[in-house]
């Protein structure tokens, strides 16, 4: 079993800090549950293009106000209570008019160090992971 408290991951090595965004990566890859999950602070007033080619992920928001505009779709507003999944892989633009916390779980699991790339892309660093 495993138990892990946010406080403990504050600063660590799980801790990745953007200019979007704060993402607290409580269950990753080395956690061997098949899924990632992060507790993740969208940072008021920014606005981060996302495009996870190679992952599905879930986000429920559990605090703050924003939006997601699925690039060529729809904008649907973002508040406490909302949960997105991007089935489709979608392309979006994500904006915290007022910071969000989310809770996003990535399948495959996120191995714990990836940032967006160029395209708002993370890599697929699952497989790489396996091997070691
Ligand atoms: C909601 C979202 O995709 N935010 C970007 C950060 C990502 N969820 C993460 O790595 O926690």
């Amino acid at each position: 079993m495993i138990v892990k408290q946010l406080h403990e991951l504050v600063g660590s090595q799980d801790d990745i800090d953007t200019q979007t965004w704060n993402s607290r990566r409580l269950l990753l890859h080395k956690d061997g549950m098949g899924f990632s999950m992060h507790d993740t602070i969208i940072k008021e007033g920014t606005e981060t293009m996302i495009w996870y080619k190679n992952h599905l992920e879930a986000v429920y928001c559990i605090e703050g106000e924003g939006e997601i505009e699925v690039i060529g779709g729809k904008t649907y507003p973002i508040q406490a209570g909302t949960l997105y999944a991007l089935d489709g892989h979608e392309k979006h633009y994500l904006r915290a008019t007022k910071q969000m916390r989310m809770i996003c779980v990535f399948n495959p699991p996120l191995v714990g160090r990836e940032v967006h790339d160029e395209e708002g892309t993370y890599p697929l660093l699952e497989t790489e992971a396996a091997q070691k």
